[in-house]
């Protein structure tokens, strides 16, 4: 099971769509094990975007996604990274795939809604970022059996 860290960004909490956006990961059987509201600190957006501090963006970035509250969420699953990612959509509103987070609720290049871990070593920085191990939560989903195919011993 891979965990990947989500980010509701500022556009998303403003316009009303955290609930909307959640949804979607629990319909599609993914499990929420963290799940807070914050306002980012620029020292905070900085190590988080690190990778992209030469990109002419970077500075409207760092200032987008400190302006205002945003929630952050841990989810577990199959291939968890990829499947949000893919959900997610393209990075960009104007060409985000209909179907997609991106592609339903936005039209904005910079304003994109969410942000989603893109690998597995992404994923484990980023949480570490963003949350205190003792706020992820180990618990055991009822329907898990559901969910997946647990009959082979591991879900598929
Ligand atoms: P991703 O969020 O789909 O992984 P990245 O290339 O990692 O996309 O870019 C990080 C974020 O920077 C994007 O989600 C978007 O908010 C912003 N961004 C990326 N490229 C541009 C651009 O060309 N103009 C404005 N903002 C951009
Ligand atoms: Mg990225």
């Amino acid at each position: 099971m891979e965990t990947t860290l989500i980010i509701l960004k500022p556009d998303a909490v403003q316009r009303g769509l955290m609930g909307r956006i959640i949804s979607r990961f629990e319909d599609k059987g993914l499990q929420i094990v963290g799940l807070k509201m914050m306002t980012i600190s620029k020292d905070l957006a900085a190590s988080h975007y690190e990778a992209h501090n030469a990109k002419p963006f970077y500075n409207a970035l760092v200032s987008f996604m400190t302006s205002s509250p945003v929630v952050v969420m841990a989810l577990r699953g199959n291939n968890a990274i990829a499947v949000a990612r893919k959900m997610m959509g393209a990075t960009f509103g104007s060409n985000a795939e209909p179907g997609t987070i991106r592609g339903d609720f936005g039209v904005s290049n910079s304003f994109n809604l969410i942000h989603g871990s893109d690998s597995p070593e992404a994923a484990e920085r980023e949480l570490g970022l963003f949350f205190k191990p003792e706020e992820l939560q180990t618990w055991d989903r009822a329907c898990e059996c559901w969910v997946y195919d647990l009959s082979a011993g591991k879900p598929e």
